[in-house]
């Protein structure tokens, strides 16, 4: 739960690379005959494409691959970190059609890369995921101040959205509305396979995180501290998550003012209402779905959408790609409304309420290529067309 401002300051580099279409490319496996030379932990390369001869061999960065500048035909990345290569010296990417990098991630003992591929690069640094060879761990996120509190969607109270970001490594990131960011769970993070988060459940007014863990079906509260970080976590859930594949908080639905979970059955394809209860926990679930609900593979909790005073279910059919609106009512589901077509490509859907600044609760989403989109909502449960605002959210595990 260290806090520190981790700001990048690669914001230029992020347009370059997004004007470069953003390839990450990956290192070709290939058997040449001296990998095997190179010492564990160590990145080595080679001037021929055998991996025998001179070789370059080190684990830290090196600005300017001297002797090696642009002339490595083969190498093996035998570090536990990526390696990143650029086409220029101090770790840049030339704008233009010449500017090229790589992402090298760590080879088994005796693969590693040969050809003629990297014949362009001058330096070589040691990062943890892929992004941070050209981007901050990250994303950038910005969101104006609103007027009023959202409810949710802002864990630090400064009135603006934020987002939950985990990266490959598994470490989860709190992301402010002015874009700053610290990390809020250093790693472990990717033993969870729910993440969700909607308001608050532990009955102090400051929004928490719930998710599940996939080695023991256990439900966890993060309770949120109010300012980005959150206390230690405790089960609200001990046994049987796990035949649920759909998890996700969606506010006070019950009308009791305590936040409540909505998850889907596995096996069955029902849909059940868990209630939160006052001191934090979960109370006695209850039906609100027939079997019809294995046809989708996304549900999102994205506040009072329709402005009736009742928060709102998203869902995505996987057939279709469509995006259905389930207004809340006061003891079930009221009929639902195609408000979306072409949602497929999204690998995550964030609900965190007004992000465009006019009062009215918005989605952002995240496609599978790392693009970030904004559907502003229009205040009757529909939605504006996505636009793209960000390029870079790419070489992520999920926003929240
Ligand atoms: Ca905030
Ligand atoms: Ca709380
Ligand atoms: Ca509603
Ligand atoms: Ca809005």
């Amino acid at each position: 739960m260290k806090k520190g401002l981790l700001r990048g300051a690669a914001a230029a580099i992020a347009f370059a690379i997004g004007a470069l279409g953003l390839a990450v490319a990956p290192a070709a496996q290939a058997d040449a005959a001296g990998f095997g030379d190179c010492a564990a932990g160590r990145f080595c390369a080679w001037t021929n494409t055998t991996a025998t001869g001179p070789r370059l061999q080190t684990r830290t960065d090196t600005p300017w691959l001297g002797s090696y500048d642009n002339r490595i035909r083969s190498f093996t990345n035998r570090t536990d970190m990526i390696a990143c290569l650029y086409s220029g010296r101090n770790y840049v990417v030339e704008s233009g059609p010449t500017g090229s990098w790589s992402a090298v991630r760590p080879h088994a003992s005796g693969t590693g890369y040969s050809g003629a591929g990297h014949l362009d690069k001058s330096s070589l640094k040691f990062v943890r995921t892929a992004r941070e060879c050209v981007l901050p761990a990250f994303p950038f996120w910005y969101d104006e101040a609103g007027t009023r509190a959202a409810g949710f969607g802002d864990l630090n109270g400064d009135r603006r959205s934020d987002v939950l970001v985990r990266d490959e490594t598994g470490a989860l990131w709190f992301v402010s509305g002015t874009g700053d960011a610290w990390l809020a769970g250093t790693s472990g993070w990717n033993g969870m396979d729910a993440i969700t988060r909607h308001g608050d459940h532990s009955g102090d007014g400051r929004e928490d995180l719930i998710a599940r863990e996939r080695s023991t079906g256990k439900l966890w509260l993060y309770p949120g501290t109010g300012d980005g970080d959150f206390l230690p976590r405790r089960v609200i859930g001990s046994t049987g998550w796990n035949t649920m594949s759909l998890i996700t908080a969606v506010g006070d639905l019950t009308g009791d003012r305590r936040g409540d979970l909505i998850a889907r059955e596995t096996a069955t394809g029902k849909l059940w209402l868990y209630p939160g209860t006052a001191s934090g926990g979960l109370g006695v679930r209850r039906l609100i779905g027939g079997s019809g609900w294995g046809a989708m593979n996304l549900l999102s909790g994205p506040g009072d959408l329709n402005r009736d005073g009742r928060p709102d279910l998203l869902a995505r059919e996987a057939a279709t790609g469509k995006l259905w609106l389930y207004p809340g009512g006061t003891s079930a589901l009221a009929p639902r409304r195609l408000i979306g077509s072409g949602w497929n490509p999204m690998s995550s859907v964030i609900a965190n309420g007004d992000v465009t600044g006019d009062g009215l609760l918005d989605i952002a989403s995240v496609t599978t290529g790392g693009t970030l989109l904004i559907h502003p909502g229009r205040g009757d449960g529909t939605l504006s067309p996505g636009y793209v605002v960000d390029p870079n959210w790419w070489g992520l595990k999920g926003a929240f």
